[in-house]
């Protein structure tokens, strides 16, 4: 195996035994061989020229199969065999959509006549000369596994087009995570998956030079932007605008579930089973945000937020004692059968050994089997007591704009910092919590997604009555911060977002943060700092295409760090 996806790479490198993640060889090997059939799908749509506005299907189990290799979604080897299996068979599908196209489109007898070749006349390529990505057929694992040895990361033997090519693929799979999300509550964009097979099938050719890919990987950023809006339309329009809002953070006394991860469809429908049952429910991690939003004010047994970042689980989940239920990632292998017993998973995440929910065909989830055992199990045990505040994303920062206006004009407020991004167990992420306990008492932080976890706990006070950590929302709401920027710009009549006394200090994990950084760069974002490390899979001159052209850093000291960006603009 070979993998350098996420900021744990083994080494600063890549994990070529296991994973630091947790995942093995065997998940690591059938995860290349999805995307490898992926790719082999968007070839047959791009070459074929098959319009995904008529490819409901295959488009939705595209997001699914991406979204399943993101870093701790899923470890589960016989989902990503059904997974590839069921790609396999979509793939086939339509390539004899193809192979029918073409022979109703074969030249005539007049065509002939005159000298038309196959082009032409409306053909579009022949199945023949598709990739071998399009083509290969396996049937069993041990097929599998022999296959993906020859098609994973290192299958690209240019360092810079596999470094591209890679960042390319991450980011598209925070893009089909969050495109996921919206297609949950209903909404797609046609667009989306049009450019999900450009560029994975883009990702097969080698006539394309370094510029090419680069230029690829900007507009992977414009159609980040238009997932994050698609989902953020999503969610606001079935559950409103986040607001201001202060989350619980103790426990009560009734027997209760924790749900994780992102899908905000999938706690709906926990919250509507649970409701009346006695069983309280509590978010956990990336979850923590769906207090913000009206939708979910209603329901009395959604009662507060347990623990903090994913890494924490381990400990968190033991002393929770009842059920939990990831929609997403982030899952760390638990390691007592007695925690795993209580892990449930649907969507794409997945775990040997857990409960998998499946919807039917409506979508519908049944949460019985986990709301049974609630029932049965002690409540949570109180590692922590008081509040978070949280819920400024765009429309509730809008409402306040007069006052942050004001404090900006009056010096009240320095610089904003945008800390948005991931966490994790690395002991070098204490950079975090330290650069939030020594940035200037005249400096705001925005955040979102679970980075927030290493700084909303400290108390930082408020400027005015403005809380000096604003937190938007999951990883995804870093749009509400990109409407934020801009509205600032529109406000104070600025040209370029730059001139803006806004400095971007974002931590990263997985390919999430990936689509996240791809989109700041499109919205022309510069001088961002990425740490706790670069990623492993930029190559040395991708690494300075990134540091020259938008002044892409990595974290240094605290001290420095601060000092350097406080002279900035
Ligand atoms: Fe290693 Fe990260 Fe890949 Fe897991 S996802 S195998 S930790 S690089
Ligand atoms: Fe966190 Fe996994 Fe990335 Fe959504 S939950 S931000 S790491």
């Amino acid at each position: 195996m070979f993998c350098y996806q996420c900021q744990e790479a083994a080494k600063g490198k890549g994990c070529s035994v296991k994973g630091v993640c947790g995942k093995n060889e065997e998940v690591a090997k059938l995860q290349d061989l999805l995307i490898y059939t992926l790719k082999g799908v968007s070839e047959i749509v791009i070459k074929g020229k098959l319009n995904p506005a008529e490819l409901g299907d295959v488009n939705h189990e595209v997001l699914k199969s991406m979204f399943m290799t993101i870093t701790n979604a899923n470890f589960d080897a016989v989902a990503f065999e059904k997974e590839i299996k069921k790609m396999l068979t979509l793939r086939n599908n339509l390539r004899d959509m193809v192979d029918a196209a073409n022979k109703k489109g074969s030249p005539n007898f007049f065509q002939k006549l005159l000298g038309l070749k196959k082009e032409q006349s409306g053909k579009t390529i022949a199945v023949a000369d598709l990739h071998n990505a399009a083509k290969f057929e396996v049937s069993s694992k041990a097929e599998m596994l022999k296959k993906a040895a020859t098609v994973g990361v290192l299958a690209t033997e240019n360092e810079d087009v596999r470094s591209l090519r890679e960042l390319i693929i991450y980011g598209l799979k925070g893009l089909a995570a969050y495109a996921e999300h919206a297609l949950n509550l209903g909404k797609e964009d046609d667009t989306v998956y049009a450019f999900i097979y450009e560029a994975l099938a883009a990702t097969l050719n080698d006539t394309l030079s370094a510029d090419d890919l680069v230029a690829l990987t900007l507009k992977t950023g414009q159609f980040g932007v238009t997932a994050m809006a698609l989902l953020d339309e999503a969610n606001t329009s079935k559950y409103g605008h986040p607001e201001i809002t202060e989350v619980n953070i103790g426990v009560k006394k009734n027997p209760a579930i924790l749900i994780s991860g992102h899908d905000l469809t999938d706690l709906e429908q926990l919250l509507e089973q649970t409701k009346g049952t006695g069983i309280d429910v509590y978010t956990h991690s990336e979850m923590l945000p769906a207090h913000y939003y009206p939708g979910f004010k209603k329901y009395d047994n959604f009662v507060g937020n347990y623990g903090n970042a994913w890494w924490k689980q381990i400990e968190e989940f033991e002393s929770f004692n009842g059920p939990i239920l990831f929609t997403t990632n982030c899952i760390v292998p638990p390691k007592s059968d007695e925690v795993r017993s209580r892990i449930f998973t649907t969507g794409a995440s997945g775990h040997p050994g857990c409960v998998h929910i499946e919807a039917d065909a409506n979508g519908k989830k049944d949460f019985s089997k986990i709301i049974e055992l609630a029932k049965r199990l002690k409540a949570p045990t109180e590692i922590e007591t008081g509040k978070i505040v949280g819920g400024f994303a765009h429309e509730q920062v809008f409402a306040l704009a007069d006052k942050v206006v004001d404090a900006v004009k009056s010096g009240a407020i320095k610089k904003f910092f945008v800390m948005a991004g991931c966490d994790g167990r690395m002991k070098s992420r204490d950079y975090y919590t330290e650069f939030a306990q020594n940035i200037p008492a005249d400096t705001v932080i925005l955040t979102a997604g679970c980075a927030k976890y290493r700084y909303n706990k400290l108390q930082l006070g408020d400027i005015g009555g403005i809380p000096r950590v604003l937190d938007a929302g999951q990883c995804n709401d870093s749009y509400s911060l990109a409407l934020i920027a801009l509205k600032l710009k529109e406000v104070f009549e600025l040209n370029d977002i730059n001139d803006l006394p806004i400095a971007y200090n974002i931590a990263w994990y997985e390919q999430k943060a990936v689509i996240v950084l791809l989109a700041l760069l499109h919205l022309g974002v510069k001088n961002i700092h990425l740490g706790p490390t670069l990623p492993a899979f930029l190559s040395p001159n991708v690494a300075n295409v990134l540091i020259e052209t938008f002044g892409i850093a990595g974290i240094g000291t605290v001290d420095n760090d601060i000092a350097a960006f406080m002279d900035a603009v």
